[in-house]
């Protein structure tokens, strides 16, 4: 039997043997009280890393982005944010659970939405609504198949909430990808905003862990949000001596992921059965229109899985693989070859 290759996020790969022992021997204290040596410096070098005064060290892409949105708003606020962000779909509607603010959404091209766009959308004051108090982005985007804003698109929307006192939030989970891809610095990005996240536990391959950065008096506040969420962590330093390692190794290497993500699309676009949907490609996540395959995405996810190719569906008629630390290039061309066996050998 031939090994499984699981694509089926970012987030499955495990911690290096060389992470491993940097967090057996990371210095640790109770890091509610402040005591933790690694926690601190890692929030430090993610700080200076966004450019940004402070960081805090959460246990959650989610939390990061949550902890982010409560501190910026008030029940009874609204957020502008795309349609398919993950801070609306895919975080437990904590924007409404936790802060009480309403999304306002706008459906983007890839995910990624203009300054215009957001100007329509901003709330004039007046009894009859909600104030806009904070506009979310996603770089990379996500569902829009891992898309990456352009750098005078994030100034535009800046020089816009800057204008009508918004606050302007980035949930940069996959900031690095963005910045591997384009040769781009993440302070290219994060000079714009008031606040951005970073997940340590998606392509930089740190088993947990995220951070939120901003200005310090807005990261102080954050920080009491964290512990009402119950993300005060004590010998913290463990893990983030695992982040820490993260940043210092395999930043760069993000570059293989995008190219065996190349790999598996024109694999499989040129069996003629399957679209990229979004049509273009930039990073790790890969989205693709199952639409000839003769199978729904969730019957090609069942019967692939029995080959040992892993990923997940969507409900809308695609199927998603991303590429990480342990898919190799040979495992990007071996999981094509396995498509093939079921899909064109009679
Ligand atoms: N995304 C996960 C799932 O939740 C869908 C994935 O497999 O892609 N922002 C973005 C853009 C994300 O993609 C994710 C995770 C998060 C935030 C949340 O991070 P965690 O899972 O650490 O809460």
């Amino acid at each position: 039997m031939s090994s499984t290759i699981d694509l089926r996020s970012d987030t499955v790969r495990k911690p290096s043997p060389g992470m491993r022992r940097a967090m057996a021997e990371a210095e640790v204290g109770d890091d509610v009280a402040r005591d933790d040596p690694t926690v601190r410096k890692l929030e430090e070098v993610a700080a200076e890393l966004y450019g940004m005064e402070a960081a805090l060290y959460v246990p959650s892409g989610t939390m990061a982005n949550q902890v982010a949105i409560k501190t910026w708003t008030q029940a009874g606020d609204e957020l502008i944010a795309e349609a398919h962000a993950h801070i609306f779909h895919y975080e437990s509607a904590a924007i409404a659970a936790i802060s009480g603010v309403q999304p306002h959404l706008i459906e983007g091209t890839r995910g990624i939405i203009t300054a215009d766009q957001v100007a329509a959308r901003i709330r004039p004051l007046n009894v009859h609504h909600g104030p806009t108090r904070l506009v979310c982005i996603e770089n990379t985007h996500n569902r829009g198949g891992g898309s990456i804003y352009p750098v005078d698109v994030v100034r535009d929307i800046a020089a816009l909430t800057e204008e009508r006192g918004i606050r302007f939030h980035m949930d940069g989970a996959r900031l690095m990808n963005a910045c591997a891809a384009t040769g781009r610095k993440p302070t290219d990005y994060t000079q714009y905003l008031d606040s951005a996240t970073l997940c340590f536990s998606k392509g930089l391959g740190a088993p947990v862990g995220s951070m939120v950065a901003g200005p310090a008096d807005f990261i102080e506040q954050a920080r009491r949000w964290r512990k009402m969420m119950g993300g005060g962590m004590r010998q913290a330093g463990i893990i983030a001596a695992g982040a820490l390692y993260a940043l210092e190794h395999n930043i760069e290497r993000l570059a293989e992921d995008h190219e065996n993500a190349r790999i598996l699309a024109h694999g499989l676009v040129e069996t003629g059965l399957f679209d990229l949907r979004p049509p273009e490609l930039d990073t790790n996540l890969v989205f693709l229109d199952v639409g000839r395959s003769g199978m729904t995405a969730f019957e090609l996810r069942d019967a692939m899985a029995e080959r040992g190719v892993l990923f997940y569906a969507e409900g809308d008629g695609r199927i998603r693989l991303v590429t990480h630390l342990d898919v190799s290039r040979e495992q990007a061309l071996d999981a094509v070859e396995r498509f093939k066996d079921l899909l064109l050998t009679v």
